[in-house]
């Protein structure tokens, strides 16, 4: 009798484990999110958002995460080490609590901002429950403790296991393939958490280690998101030269920003609550913008840039290439949303929008340079931004009025699928002229650009969307601009452009790839648009064929090879205009025998730099480029 009562009680102690962790092994996806990569990440985030906890209680200043070559992790920290000692309420061993019961870290050290709500903060006993085995080391009291659990069952009792000074945590777990689909980690996601957290918590040293290839990467920023900014803004001009920086704590509410504008367009804001990234923004983020409108017109006005009789200048405009990183700290979290990264706190809106307005405010009233000149990027964009909406009218009237009448300039093809139809931009109305004749007019359409538009460096972006030209090619490929892009609608699935090796052709690139860029990115995302690559030379060697080479090496190849007795005739091309349409079409427009190269993403961003260099304020830069380019020209006239 007292021999199953024994059992009885090992049993109820036992089923009522069972139960809270077996409801997460039926229903993992309720608990991580998904069974996918994605989740099995997240088992791995959760033991290192207990560690990072540690951090935030003043007590841990190292974390280490080890993948082991079995694929199971470790992660290791100096915190205080979890309580092995018996648990009042639970009369059983606290760590044994923390990895068996359902949301059990709250009960613990309540002074410190946990990780809480939503997806996150599930608590480390679902990944026990997640995990083939589970062990763990716990390093307190000069003492070293160990356990191991099968799916969430405890398999030993927590035991002494020697002595050891030092005090922390050391948690290895393998995720159950019964679970899991794929259990292999990726060493990029976890580097690309594991690098925030560290810029999210300053000063505290995070190492990484993956034994199945021997990679390893250290994190530790003492500026913290400082450093996070500067690392977004990497290799950029940035105003001004360092982050700006603002702390402070109202009411439990700790408030830390970091900004920073560089040349660019994009705008990235990076909002954090306890060290969850809130992708879907709320209430801290939005405090933050509206305080950043606010006080950028205040200024603006207050400095004479903006006059009375003027309207704001808009939050979006005075965000055009903002880098901001804002994290706060609170101590109850409300995350909601569709992916539950919004934050919902009411209260908080208030407390960032001032903190912000007060903090950014001292910094411009201490550096008026900076002041100006982030109030005259945003009167750009603002321009910019009118520019668009006027051309988009421009050609949305145009089209209603006349469907049928595409632009005069415009040689069309005859064919109506996008899918094989191309489109030539051609600098220049000789060369045009010769595309022209030249092409096949059932799938090739010609679009002339002149020489006018080419001049970037007098250009502004807003002048640019009021040029002729630029709207008839707008209206030609059909699919409007900005919002209202739609690639469904693109008449031509291959734009290609066909400009000379010159500095000339080099800007007309420039220019109509930060136009795309800036107006219609989805056709470079598509791949839609091309760089044709005329050739550089004529090559005739004896009775041979004439040949052409596209490439300096080509030509160094023929040089070396060549026994000259044959005789040798060269002709370096050096505009698209030389050409008469039937080598136009051999050497560069027919698809049989042409090369076009696609426009990455990359191509483009590039483009769009250089095109700030070009018509930014500063004059060196724009020098060292023209003079840059004009030295590969030289090199070409060998
Ligand atoms: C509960 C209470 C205390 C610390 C922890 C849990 C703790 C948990 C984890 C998980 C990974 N590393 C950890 N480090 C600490 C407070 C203990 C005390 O008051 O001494």
């Amino acid at each position: 009798m007292s021999r199953s009562n024994k059992n009885h009680d090992y049993n109820a102690e036992h089923i009522q484990v069972l139960e809270g962790l077996e409801a997460v092994r039926l229903r993992p996806s309720m608990y991580i999110g998904s069974t996918s990569s994605r989740g099995l990440h997240h088992l791995l985030f959760e033991v290192v958002d207990n560690s990072i906890d540690e951090v935030s209680a003043g007590y841990c200043k190292q974390i280490k995460v080890t993948i082991n070559t079995d694929n199971s992790a470790t992660v290791t920290d100096d915190g205080r080490g979890i309580p092995v000692e018996m648990h009042p309420q639970e009369n059983r061993p606290a760590v044994e609590v923390v990895l068996t019961t359902l949301h059990a870290g709250g009960k613990f050290g309540g002074d410190s901002y946990k990780v809480a709500g939503g997806l996150h903060g599930v608590g480390v006993s679902v990944v026990n429950g997640l995990a083939e085995w589970l062990e763990v080391e716990v390093f307190r009291n000069g003492k070293k403790y160990f356990q191991r659990y099968e799916k969430g069952n405890k398999v030993t009792p927590i035991k002494e296991a020697g002595e050891i000074k030092k005090t922390g945590t050391s948690i290895t777990f393998k995720p159950d393939h019964e679970i899991f689909g794929d259990i292999d980690f990726e060493n990029d996601i976890i580097i690309q958490r594991l690098r925030e957290l560290a810029f999210l918590n300053k000063g505290t040293k995070i190492v990484f280690k993956d034994l199945r290839t021997g990679q390893e990467e250290k994190f530790k920023y003492d500026g913290g998101i400082i450093q996070y900014v500067s690392y977004l803004n990497q290799g950029k001009e940035t105003v001004p030269n360092k982050p700006v920086y603002i702390q402070r704590s109202v009411s439990g509410l700790e408030v830390e920003l970091a900004l920073q504008y560089h040349a660019g367009y994009a705008e990235v804001i990076y909002s954090y609550a306890n060290n969850i990234h809130t992708h879907e923004g709320g209430t801290h983020e939005y405090g933050f913008k509206i305080s950043l409108t606010r006080l950028v017109n205040d200024f603006a006005r207050k400095l004479g840039l903006l006059k009375d009789n003027q309207g704001n200048l808009s939050g979006e405009d005075i965000r055009e290439g903002l880098v901001a990183v804002l994290s706060v700290k609170i101590m109850d979290p409300q995350f909601e949303g569709q992916t539950k990264t919004k934050l919902g706190n009411t209260e908080v809106r208030s407390i960032v929008d001032n903190v912000c307005y007060e903090g950014l405010e001292a910094f411009l009233e201490q550096n008026p340079a900076v002041a100006r000149r982030i109030i005259e990027k945003a009167i750009r964009a603002s321009r910019a931004r009118e520019a668009a909406r006027k051309a988009r009218e421009l050609t949305r009237r145009k089209n209603a009025l006349e469907i049928t009448n595409l632009p005069g300039k415009l040689a069309d093809c005859t064919s109506k699928d996008p899918g094989e139809s191309e489109l030539f931009l051609v600098e220049g109305d000789s060369a045009g002229g010769s595309a022209k004749q030249g092409r096949d007019r059932r799938f090739q359409a010609i679009l002339p650009l002149r020489g006018k538009i080419i001049n970037v460096e007098k250009a502004r972006l807003d002048k640019i969307l009021a040029n002729d030209e630029i709207r008839t090619l707008i209206t030609a490929l059909g699919t409007g601009i900005e919002d209202e892009f739609d690639i469904q609608k693109a008449r031509y699935q291959k734009i290609i452009i066909m400009t000379d090796a010159d500095v000339d052709g080099s800007h007309i690139r420039v220019l109509l790839l930060t136009f795309f860029y800036r107006f219609m990115h989805q056709l470079i995302d598509s791949g839609f648009v091309y760089i044709a690559q005329p050739p550089l030379y004529k090559v005739k060697r004896g009775k041979k064929k004439e040949e052409y080479l596209y490439r300096e090496e080509e030509l160094q190849k023929l040089l070396e090879g060549w026994d000259r007795e044959g005789g040798l005739q060269l002709q370096r091309y050096k505009g698209l205009g030389e050409m008469n349409p039937e080598q136009l079409w051999e050497t560069t427009m027919n698809p049989e025998t042409r090369i076009i190269k696609r426009v990455e993403l990359l191509d483009a961003i590039q483009a769009n730099n250089i095109f700030g260099v070009l018509m930014g304020d500063k004059v060196e830069p724009r020098r060292i480029f023209i003079e840059d380019h004009a030295r590969e020209v030289q090199n070409l006239d060998i």
